[in-house]
């Protein structure tokens, strides 16, 4: 079946983004007076849990802290993370820029199904490849969209009835073991780049795992042929 579409997460696949998350969290838990401190260990741990709001709800159950206002203190940590993503240099992964650039080209339709909201996936594209790139994705569907985040496939069946594709038409592109389930339990193939909190998940099921996607590119770590899926769409 012919390729027509690449979809991609946001968080860990097209940049590092969760320690910018992590920091804003803690940021508002100081904030409203709570004596949370989320450290990378712990951090990748409720990482497990996809969706800040809801994270923050199952470390309030895991540790008995009652009175928590969960939405309240999303939204504060919202703000943080987006003033940090404007006044931050974080740059996309390797080789992100350089496939979407090659989609485009080559009349790929494009899609983002992420957790994240629309704002900070905005936010992302401000501080990296601009408003008018992300314009260019025909569908973008979001933690706000959906009742059930990932691993619940719904984000991605959002996008692929936007973009009118069927699943082996498309690839995802994910970092995380969560992430991975979303997408196959509907068929799509998915290429995993872990990221710096993947790296130890289950990724049982990939087309292929690549450290980053500037590899797709590299004549000399032979990748496309790890990636079958990829072979049509001509990135060797
Ligand atoms: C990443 C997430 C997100 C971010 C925080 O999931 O779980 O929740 O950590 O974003 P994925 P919000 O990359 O699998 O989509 O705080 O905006 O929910
Ligand atoms: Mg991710």
């Amino acid at each position: 079946m012919a390729l027509k579409a690449l979809i991609f997460d946001v968080d860990g696949t097209l940049a590092e983004t969760e320690e910018l998350h992590r920091e804003a969290f803690n940021r508002a838990f100081a904030d409203a007076g709570i004596s949370w401190f989320w450290s990378r260990p712990v951090y990748g741990r409720l990482l497990q849990v996809t969706g800040g709001r809801e994270r923050i709800l199952a470390y309030a159950e895991e540790t008995g802290t009652c009175r928590v206002d969960a939405a309240a203190l999303h939204k504060v940590k919202t703000g943080y993370y987006k003033q940090a993503m404007s006044g931050s240099a974080i740059a996309l992964r390797d080789g992100v820029e350089r496939l979407i650039g090659l989609a485009l080209e080559q009349g790929l339709s494009l899609g983002i199904a992420t957790t994240t909201s629309r704002s900070n996936v905005d936010s992302l594209f401000q501080a990296t490849l601009g408003m008018e790139m992300l314009g260019r994705f025909r569908s973008v569907r979001t933690g706000e969209d959906v009742g059930a985040k990932k691993p619940d496939p719904e984000v991605y069946r959002l996008v692929l009835d936007d973009l009118g594709v069927g699943a082996q038409e498309s690839i995802a592109f994910e970092d995380s073991a969560n992430g991975l389930r979303a997408a196959r339990a509907l068929g799509i193939p998915t290429l995993i780049t872990p990221g710096i909190y993947t790296r130890e998940d289950d990724f049982t099921g990939a087309e292929c795992i690549l450290d980053s996607l500037g590899h797709l590119f590299d004549p000399q770590s032979g990748s496309v042929h790890c990636c079958p899926a990829l072979v049509p769409f001509g990135v060797a």
